[in-house]
């Protein structure tokens, strides 16, 4: 067979994503719903705001909006994580970045899988955040041993499924029937299965030692808990969720709402309450909610440390309460509090604070190979380049925490000792995880880079 049948990655990563879609919205039809308010939203928002229209037009992003989402599944031992990497690096999906979770009293940590590098983010920028769970953070030494054993006695992949990864090692990628077969095995790893692997007991005593313990432990594979698209104005898509018979959890996570946008705004709706059956016994388990979320710009380690300082500031002044009670004076202790963060591009960049992609203007596009001047502030000020804010693809730890928590139920915080295990984890995975921050600066470069050369004709490529 040649190499001219295989399909890119990026194809199987696009088709899978909608075949997820599809499955989740058979599954959780509230999930259906909010995917048909977010696409209203969507549209009212890019028709009235012709500037962000045009933006994402000429940075060819438009496109990519209403099919972008991301998911989460939480995996139970490092062979299913190691197995679950090579999964994803199928449909060209990478471990980017580490999440240590136990500061927020939730005993995972984390990586998000998706794809790298800005074409195949256009393409489609499908993401699916992965959760290792930690038992060695269970202190009841049998209840940790009953359940390493429940765990090592699954499996969560289909033999076809392992069939078709080993298939896209050895011919570096899939014919298109191949990348069939393998959606549809693949498919099943993410399924709900409501009969549960353990009794009815052994679920209780999982349970009462931590709510998302028992989710990991007691059933067939890791279920995909939600699939999140992407909004353009998610504090209107909050207030209408009530119009559609959805409660949307109390305050939206992240930075406030502002004129520039910065990394990631998200809310969600509780988890629903599903039948199961432990061994023949009606029970019933709350695992899968629904979530949007609206993306912002990607910031520089000291845009973070700027955002994760004002953020830890506003939470000291005040902490949002489950049930919502003091949700309008946690939003204005938020906005308090970034008052100090620029909101227009021009100081976003003179600080050093995000990152930015570079673009020919027309009038750049026209002088191609004509100009000799290499300085980017000085061609951006002629307007030979424009600049953009790159998309965060990625996570926030304190934003993932309140996520897992409102999904958790109220009243189930727990303490554990913080304990970030990026080492562990790696080990685990069988790779390193990507610094997203590295890999921002090399998009935002590599697009400087590309401009100035067409603009003096290659003379500066080297610079
Ligand atoms: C994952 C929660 C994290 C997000 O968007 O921050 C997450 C989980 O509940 O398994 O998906
Ligand atoms: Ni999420």
């Amino acid at each position: 067979m040649s190499d001219t049948n295989l399909i890119s990655a990026d194809d199987i990563r696009s088709r899978f994503s909608a075949a997820m879609s599809e499955m989740y919205r058979t599954e959780v039809p509230a999930y259906g719903t909010l995917m048909d308010i977010v696409a209203k939203v969507n549209d009212q928002v890019l028709d009235v705001d012709r500037t962000l229209r045009g933006d994402l037009e000429s940075t060819d992003q438009l496109a990519r909006i209403s099919e972008e989402r991301h998911g989460a599944i939480r995996l139970g031992t490092p062979s299913e994580l190691a197995t679950m990497r090579r999964l994803f690096a199928v449909m060209g999906m990478q471990p980017v970045g580490y999440y240590d979770l136990t500061e927020a009293g939730v005993p995972v940590h984390s990586t998000a899988f998706r794809p790298v590098g800005d074409a195949a983010l256009r393409r489609n920028p499908f993401r699916v955040f992965t959760s290792l769970l930690r038992l060695d953070l269970i202190e009841d030494k049998s209840l940790r041993d009953m359940a390493q054993s429940v765990l090592d006695a699954r499996q969560i992949y289909t033999s076809g499924c392992l069939e078709m990864i080993e298939l896209a090692e050895k011919q570096g990628g899939l014919t298109d029937l191949q990348a069939d077969r393998f959606i549809a095995e693949a498919l099943e790893t993410f399924r709900w299965h409501p009969e549960a692997n353990v009794s009815a007991d052994l679920y209780k005593q999982l349970h009462d030692a931590h709510r998302l313990i028992a989710d990991v432990v007691s059933f067939r594979g890791p279920h995909i808990n939600h699939l999140t698209p992407r909004t353009l104005d998610i504090d209107r898509v909050q207030d209408l969720m009530p119009e559609y018979g959805i409660t949307p959890k109390a305050v939206v996570e992240g930075p406030p709402r502002r004129d520039c946008p910065i990394l990631l705004r998200q809310t969600s709706f509780k988890a629903l309450s599903e039948a199961v059956s432990f061994a023949g016994i009606k029970g019933s388990h709350t695992a899968r909610f629904g979530e949007i979320e609206a993306r912002g710009q990607a910031l520089t380690p000291k845009g973070r440390a700027l955002y994760d300082q004002l953020l830890t500031a506003a939470r000291a002044k005040c902490l949002p309460a489950a049930h919502g009670s003091n949700a309008a004076e946690y939003v204005s202790a938020l906005a308090a509090a970034f008052a100090d963060f620029p909101d227009n591009l021009t100081d976003i960049r003179k600080d050093g604070l995000g990152y930015f992609e570079w673009t020919l203007t027309d009038k750049g596009a026209e002088s191609a190979g004509q100009v000799s001047d290499t300085d980017p502030d000085a061609l951006l000020a002629a307007g030979y380049l424009r600049i953009d804010p790159i998309v965060y693809e990625d996570f926030l730890p304190v934003s993932a925490a309140g996520i897992f928590q409102s999904n958790l139920g109220d009243g189930s915080a727990q303490e554990f000792t913080a304990s970030p295990n990026q080492q562990r984890f790696e080990t685990d995975l069988g790779a390193s995880v990507l610094n997203e921050f590295e890999h921002y600066q090399e998009i935002e470069d590599a697009s400087r880079i590309r401009c100035i050369s067409i603009l003096t004709a290659g003379a500066a490529a080297a610079e």
